[in-house]
């Protein structure tokens, strides 16, 4: 490990860095994540990407109101999941500037570890109910106390817009090389009407807006759900978004990032397992039109992260972290691979969610 960052790093818990030890964290796209520990205690050091988030103490207000409001609930023996809290640094700050960038430090949840791909149906059960367990503790939050951290973060019409001015300033051979991706996706385009009707008879809720599978983590003795993590785009919107990306990141056999499109297919034991755990603390807030909706989020949300791979791969690669040239085009036809498979299987999926 580089030991000037380690020193940085230890500055910021005022540690000698000649007792501390430091490793990378590299399963997030967006952030830097690193592991101190010290002794017997442990911390997870962020630095946050200023690129994305452009009012990183915005983020950090969020985070800290949900954490509060989760406390309570735990308190109340209302919320059974373990949360990530932001700790106080060096100067007496939650968000401390070195070098000129923003870096936070969180607890570590200790005995826990994430997955990249959902392993079996139990822990798809597991993740789901930790979700629905983190937006039903979450449904009598003021959701207008929150920042909005990323504008129109979910917003599909501006995610096609994106696309489009990216296409006008690509160079020419990343552009061919994606030519027929882009006009697939721009052709479904008539899912941003689908969702604007439906959206008129949701409720706006506290969403997690990243619910992918390595944003939680699982206990290490148990393997049960142990904790909701990465908070950075909590933000009031409709839940079949975070439905949408569960079913994105939980229901493929493959990677999102895996050039084995064959198998990117829904596998139906996953999904059946993920609804059970998500409905299961969330159904009795929910109306028939809001559950009914959470299908559109799960073709939403392969789409919209097409779009997004394609856009940055357009862009050059300036948003997602990427670890070779192609690795944005790849996920992007991952992502179409599944969105149509899910269009295929469109009507037993409705079916499980709805019985
Ligand atoms: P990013 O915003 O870049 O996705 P995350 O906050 O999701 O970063 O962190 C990346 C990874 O670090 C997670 O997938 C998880 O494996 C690990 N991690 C993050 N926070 C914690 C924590 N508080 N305790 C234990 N592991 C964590
Ligand atoms: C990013 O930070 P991470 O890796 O959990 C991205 C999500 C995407 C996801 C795709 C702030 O999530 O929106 O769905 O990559 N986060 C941000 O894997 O853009
Ligand atoms: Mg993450």
């Amino acid at each position: 490990m580089n030991t000037t960052v380690q020193n940085t790093l230890s500055k910021l818990l005022k540690l000698n860095p000649e007792s501390t030890q430091l490793s990378t964290i590299s399963s997030g796209h967006i952030n830097s994540t690193w592991l101190l520990t010290h002794f017997d205690q442990r911390f997870i050091v962020q630095k946050l990407n200023t690129h994305v988030f452009k009012h990183p103490a915005q983020l950090v207000s969020n985070a800290q109101l949900i954490e509060q409001h989760l406390n309570t609930k735990q308190q109340q023996n209302n919320y059974p999941l373990d949360i990530v809290k932001h700790i106080n640094t060096c100067n007496n700050e939650y968000l401390t500037m070195l070098n000129e960038e923003p870096y936070r430090v969180l607890n570590f949840i200790e005995h826990s570890y994430s997955e990249d791909v959902v392993k079996n149906p139990a822990q798809a059960h597991q993740a789901a109910l930790a979700f629905g367990t983190f937006a039903s503790a979450l449904h009598d939050f003021d959701t207008a106390t929150l920042h909005t951290v990323i504008d129109d973060f979910h917003n599909l019409t501006m995610r096609f817009e994106q696309l489009n001015t990216a296409m006008t300033n690509s160079n020419k051979r990343r552009l061919n090389r994606c030519k027929n991706d882009i006009e697939y996706c721009l052709s479904q385009q008539h899912l941003v009407n689908e969702l604007k009707t439906i959206t008129q008879h949701l409720p706006v809720r506290v969403c997690h807006n990243d619910t992918k599978i390595n944003n939680m983590l699982y206990c290490s003795k148990t393997h049960k759900a142990k904790a909701v993590i990465d908070l950075d785009t909590c933000m009031p919107g409709f839940l079949l978004y975070d439905f949408g990306d569960m079913v994105r990141t939980f229901c493929s056999a493959e990677a999102e990032d895996s050039t084995n499109l064959d198998k990117v297919i829904i596998r139906k034991e996953i999904f059946e397992a993920l609804v059970k755990g998500y409905l299961a603390p969330l159904q009795p807030l929910m109306s028939n039109t809001e559950q009914s909706s959470l299908l559109l989020g799960a073709k939403i949300m392969p789409l919209m992260l097409s779009v997004r791979f394609l856009t940055d791969y357009l862009n050059n690669d300036v948003y997602f972290k990427t670890t070779h040239a192609e690795h944005n085009l790849e996920r992007a036809q991952n992502q179409l691979a599944l969105y149509k498979n899910i269009l295929s299987n469109e009507s037993w999926m409705y079916k499980i969610l709805m019985q």
